[in-house]
């Protein structure tokens, strides 16, 4: 009997399609060794050792359990300064999941993201996207650039239930190409033309909305619009097989198609990517940059040389590339796909059912909590998704992490705190390496909180670093 398609009735997996090989021993804290850490990291749990967690959900990046293939790989890799078979093993990877034929390794995806931007973005620059991940915005802003987000309003709506939440508002870019100073070939400057926007980033899966996907229409006008004002469009390449998947799932005209294929078709609209290899790229270090156009390739190798290293290996040893290449294959496998998706999804549905309030639908690789509706008498000046993050450390020993007020930082014009319109909390899944129990837990954890969400109280900063401060700040309980 033929197994159920992706997107059918009954295709949600039913374990996992694979076997574990190697296991790492997890340890509980109790409630009184918590309350002590957290109070000696200040509230920030990014500050605690991972040791003192039991269910790391910090991030998906670099978490991720490598296959037996992988590991293999590592022992193939061909550590040379220059020319390592190994990052031609990548460049073949690159070439065959994406369809890119130059790359450049780099040692994570916000390098990637600073070598491109040093590259292109000049003061006063504008980059549109659907929405910056933390990165990606601080980059472009480092560079004195502007980073504008254009995803559709569907994104700030928590609880509407729609397919491709990440998508980018397609009439806000027209409009923003349109102020485009630089006119377009054989036509006159636009009046009131004031900015100067050196390409158009879209990040797939939308991270900062909740790991919302991107359908195939959006791209493939996203990138019209941009050829037709004669502007670059890259992709924030990230979770790019999830958003794959998802469009297998839910976009008419897809279910039948591989998702190897739909991934080499989304990748057809743009004129490149980075790309963080912890994510999607499965291994614990790595990314890169992929392009077409050899001008920006040999552009983009100057920095690479200065900010990570010689262009045949960008800041990673032989062994990490070969790994990524490998990764990169095997994150294309549908059964891998259905499973991870599947997995993120059942967790998502436990919390629903728990009563906890959720972004919806549940995004490719995180639940995100929503903090504005769990904890609705924390004012926001007092950091309620940081305040929910602490609570579930205290509660359970996991460790989610705060996409809010925090993670948004100050406007570096007035110095005021941004108010993102959503205030969450990420659990996000490492990929292929806690079971459906440890879930099961998770969402025990969150209901206990949910429970007494009366007593919880809010944070103050007593440390603010003054760019991505969420890393190293320090609070104190109010
Ligand atoms: N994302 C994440 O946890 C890791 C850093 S924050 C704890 O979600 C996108 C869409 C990302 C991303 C990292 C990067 C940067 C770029 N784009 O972490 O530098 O989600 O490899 O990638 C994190 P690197």
């Amino acid at each position: 009997m033929d197994s159920p398609k992706a997107g059918e009735p009954g295709w949600w997996p039913e374990a996992e399609p694979f076997r574990i090989k190697v296991v790492e021993t997890i340890r509980r804290t109790t409630r009184p060794e918590r309350e002590k850490l957290i109070e000696e990291v200040g509230f920030n749990v990014f500050g605690l050792r991972s040791e003192a967690v039991y269910i790391d959900l910090l991030t998906d990046s670099g978490t991720s359990a490598m296959s037996d293939a992988q590991w293999a790989g590592l022992m193939v890799g061909d550590e040379a300064y220059a020319g390592s078979r190994s990052f031609y093993r990548l460049q073949e990877a690159v070439a065959g999941v994406m369809g890119f034929p130059l790359v450049i390794p780099t040692h994570q995806g916000r390098a990637a993201e600073n070598v491109l931007f040093t590259t292109l973005v000049r003061p006063g620059d504008v980059v549109p996207n659907n929405m910056h991940f933390d990165t990606t915005r601080a980059h472009v802003e480092h560079r004195g650039g502007t980073a504008l987000d254009l995803v559709t309003e569907d994104a700030y709506d928590p609880v509407a239930d729609l397919p491709f939440k990440g998508n980018i508002d397609l009439d806000k870019l027209e409009k923003t190409l349109a102020r485009r100073q630089e006119p377009t070939a054989g036509t006159a400057p636009a009046a009131g033309a004031d900015l100067s926007i050196p390409f158009v980033l879209i990040t797939v899966t939308c991270n900062s909305a909740g790991g919302q996907p991107v359908s195939m229409a959006n791209l493939r006008a996203a990138s019209e619009i941009c050829r037709r004002h004669e502007v670059p469009l890259y992709l924030d390449a990230a979770r790019f097989a999830e958003n794959a998947f998802f469009i297998k799932l839910r976009e008419p005209g897809y279910g039948n198609r591989a998702v190897r294929e739909i991934a080499r078709e989304m990748f057809s609209y743009v004129d490149g990517c980075t790309m963080s290899g912890k994510k999607d790229g499965l291994v614990n270090i790595g990314g890169f940059i992929a392009l077409r156009d050899p001008e920006v390739y040999q552009r983009a190798t100057v920095w690479a040389v200065l900010f990570e290293g010689f262009p045949t290996y960008g800041g990673l040893a032989g062994r990490d590339m070969e790994a990524m290449a490998r990764g990169l294959e095997e994150v294309v496998d549908e059964d891998y796909l259905a499973y991870r998706v599947g997995h993120v999804a059942y967790l998502g549905r436990s919390l629903k059912e728990a009563g906890v309030p959720i972004i919806e639908p549940v995004g490719g690789h995180a639940v995100y909590l929503d903090a504005l509706r769990f904890l609705p008498n924390l004012p926001r000046e007092q950091y309620p998704a940081q305040a929910l993050t602490v609570e579930l450390y205290l509660e359970g020993g996991v460790r989610g992490v705060e996409i809010g007020t925090v993670l948004a930082g100050r406007d570096p014009a007035t110095g005021e705190n941004r108010f993102p319109r959503l205030e969450m909390v990420r659990l996000a899944i490492p990929r292929r390496v806690y079971t459906r129990q440890h879930l099961d837990v998770v969402a025990g954890t969150c209901r206990r909180v949910l429970e007494r969400r009366g007593q919880l109280r809010g944070l103050a900063f007593t440390h603010e670093p003054p760019v991505l401060r969420h890393f190293t700040a320090r609070f104190e309980r109010l």
